[in-house]
Order: C-alpha cells, then sequence, then structure tokens
C-alpha cells in the first residue's frame, strides 16, 4: 500500500516508452515546425515507438483565437501531420480539446507547480511582453499544461524544438515534486529529444530571433501552405551578409542568418551542417540561396500539395482526430484516474 492510503493505486516502477508531442493551432505550421518537430515525430514513429501527438488547441487559446480560424488551424495541423507522413493507424493524432484528461492533469498540476518556477519561463516573458498584466492566466499556466499533455500518457520522450527545453525541465520538476509529495513513484521523468540539425530554425528577416507562426511578418518564415514562388522568393529576399560561405562551420559563429541557413539546408537534405559547408565552401550566396530554394520546393511541395488535398475533406480529419481522441482517452482516463485516488478524491460515480 503506498503512503497515499489507497488500496487501489499501484506503482509504475518501470514505464514502457512512448512519445508525446504536440503543435498549437495558433497559425499556419511553419518550417521551423516541420524540421524541429513533424519531420521528427514521424521519423520516430517509423522508429516503432509507441507515438502520441497532438493539435494543442487549448494551448493556442491562451492569446486571442478567432473561433473559426482556430477549427481551421487545428484541421491544417492535422493534415501536414498526416501530409509529413505520420500514419494515424500506427501513431495516435488528436486534437487536445476532446481528451478532458488534459485539462483535469493540467488543473493538479497547478497546484504542483511553484510560483518561483512559473517566473523563470523564458516564453510567457517574450510572449507577455512588456504589458504582462494584461496576459491572460493561462499564458502564464501553460507550462502546467504542457507537464499534464505528457505525464496524462506516461510518456518517457518528448521530441521538441530547443524553445521547449525549459518547459519539459518544469514538466521534470513537476513530476519529481509530485513522486515526492504523494511518496509513490506514479509519472516518469521525461527525456527531451531535441536532436537534428534544426532544433531552433531561425527568422528569415532576423538570425537572432526563432522562426514562429505567429512573427507578425510573413517574410519571416516559411509556411508549409506556401507555393514554389514564394518559397524562392522568401529564400531570395532572405537576410544574409556580404561574405561568401566559409570553409568550415566554426567560420559561422558570428553570422546567425548564414548558419540559419546552413542549418536549414542541412536538415532538408539529411546531411550534417559540417556537410553542407564543405559543400559550399566559398560560394557566394547567390549560389547557394538558389540551391537551397530548390531544396527546400522538392521537399515541401509535395507535403504542401498533400495537405491540400486532404484539407478539401475536412470531415475526414475530423473523424481522424475523433478516433485518436478515442485511443488517447484509452490511455490517458485510467492515469489520470489514479491521480483522483492519490490525491485523495473521493470518485463514488463509477
Ligand atoms: N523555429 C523553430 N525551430 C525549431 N523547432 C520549432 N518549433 C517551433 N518553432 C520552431 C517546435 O515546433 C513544435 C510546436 O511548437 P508550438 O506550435 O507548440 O509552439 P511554438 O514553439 O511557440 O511555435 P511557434 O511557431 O513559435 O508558435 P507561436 O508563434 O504561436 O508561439 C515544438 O516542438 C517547438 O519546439
Amino acid at each position: 500500500m503506498s503512503s497515499t492510503g489507497s488500496s487501489a493505486v499501484q506503482t509504475p516502477k518501470t514505464f514502457q516508452p512512448r512519445i508525446f508531442s504536440g503543435i498549437q493551432p495558433s497559425g499556419g505550421i511553419t518550417l521551423g515546425n516541420y524540421l524541429g518537430a513533424l519531420k521528427r515525430f514521424v521519423e520516430k514513429q517509423n522508429e516503432g515507438i509507441e507515438t502520441v501527438y497532438c493539435m494543442v488547441d487549448m494551448h493556442a487559446i491562451t492569446v486571442w483565437q478567432d473561433p473559426e480560424k482556430l477549427r481551421y488551424a487545428t484541421r491544417e495541423g492535422a493534415a501536414a501531420f498526416i501530409a509529413a507522413g505520420l500514419d494515424p493507424a500506427r501513431s495516435i493524432l488528436f486534437n487536445q480539446s476532446q481528451v478532458s484528461a488534459h485539462a483535469e492533469l493540467g488543473w493538479i498540476f497547478n497546484c504542483v507547480a511553484r510560483l518561483g518556477w512559473m517566473n523563470r519561463m523564458t516564453q510567457f516573458k517574450d510572449k507577455a511582453g512588456k504589458n504582462a498584466e494584461a496576459a491572460s492566466l493561462g499564458l502564464y499556466a501553460y507550462p502546467a499544461l504542457m507537464a499534464a499533455d505528457i505525464l496524462a500518457y506516461h510518456a518517457t520522450m518528448v521530441p521538441v524544438g530547443e524553445d521547449q527545453k525549459q518547459h519539459l525541465e518544469l514538466t521534470r520538476d513537476i513530476a519529481i515534486k509530485f513522486n515526492h509529495d504523494y511518496g509513490i513513484d506514479y509519472f516518469p521523468i521525461v527525456e527531451p529529444v531535441i536532436e537534428g540539425a534544426a532544433t531552433r530554425v531561425m527568422s528569415l528577416r532576423d538570425g537572432t530571433k526563432k522562426m514562429s507562426k505567429s512573427d507578425p511578418s510573413d517574410q519571416s518564415r516559411i509556411n508549409l501552405t506556401d507555393d514554389a514562388d514564394a518559397i524562392a522568393a522568401k529564400i531570395r529576399k532572405a537576410k544574409t551578409d556580404a561574405e561568401p560561405l566559409p570553409e568550415t562551420l566554426a567560420g559561422l559563429k558570428d553570422r546567425p542568418e548564414a548558419r540559419n541557413l546552413i542549418n536549414i539546408f542541412a536538415a532538408l537534405s539529411d546531411k550534417t551542417p559540417d556537410a553542407v559547408v564543405a559543400e559550399y565552401a566559398g560560394a557566394q550566396f547567390g549560389t547557394f540561396k538558389p540551391a537551397l530554394a530548390d531544396l527546400a520546393v522538392a521537399k515541401l511541395s509535395p507535403i504542401t500539395t498533400e495537405m491540400s488535398r486532404l484539407m478539401k475533406d475536412p470531415a475526414e480529419i475530423d473523424r481522424i482526430l475523433g478516433q485518436g481522441a478515442d485511443r488517447a482517452e484509452a490511455i490517458a482516463r485510467p492515469i489520470v484516474d489514479q491521480v483522483y485516488d492519490i490525491t485523495g478524491m473521493i470518485r463514488s460515480r463509477r
């Protein structure tokens, strides 16, 4: 019997490998989301690990979303997953709000996370900006809900881009504190999986800023819905410097825009940044940018085409999300029910 006094509670000592990750439908999917997340989500599925992926619509509303646009972006995000190679029969694909376990566990974690921890979250500071008083409480609490997204599945690995590292550390802290406070080894301590050449794709207009869906400038990003001409034009106009490409990667140290384009090339071509620099050593951007544009179009166009085909049948996307939600619920419900037992909540409606 555990220290909670509930005989219903069992202590899972080992956790089967399971991957969870998500994307916000807070706008169109960008090249950053594709290289930092989607592409790698599909690789993980193909490695044969159990994979659970989610359009995190409840995270999206931490900043204002027009309801029709939110529905559209959720379907479009799901279409991007499938077009990028996700198989809804092998992976679980759903939208967060259809599985109430996320919100329920999110509340419990609001009571586990400490204000001091939340105050250190740099993404809140970045997103709330100078007018933090006007930011939603949800934006502040976002990382606790993210911890719930992951831990409601006892997920052990979370592939994300570099920007989510701090939130995953918080997820670990929440799991450790919950396990400690209730004297039970209940939640796994998750491992962030931040790998590849493009863990942080930068804005095409400013190599020190992350490429983001919500950047006011459309020129700052490549959207998965951009056509070949738009992709080529954005790469042609991408900010760079006047120097040719160096002989080695070390030569890109203080050249964030050039480094970003090399990383994008490497990630799209499944090469290392070192190999790409070696290939284009001494080249001017007048040579490198068209090569990058051709590569980006070749890799992204099939995805764009498939996305627009899938978007013609929104009912089919909703059906896939609904089926995924049923499968997600089957995993998360018993885990969250056990949390109620552990924390001393009476559940007598069975
Ligand atoms: N620029 C990026 N480079 C690499 N990975 C990225 N990710 C996001 N931007 C980049 C990764 O994509 C996944 C989903 O992110 P998200 O949609 O949950 O939210 P985000 O990180 O806040 O992405 P955006 O595009 O910047 O959205 P907005 O503008 O709405 O805030 C995550 O794994 C993330 O690391």
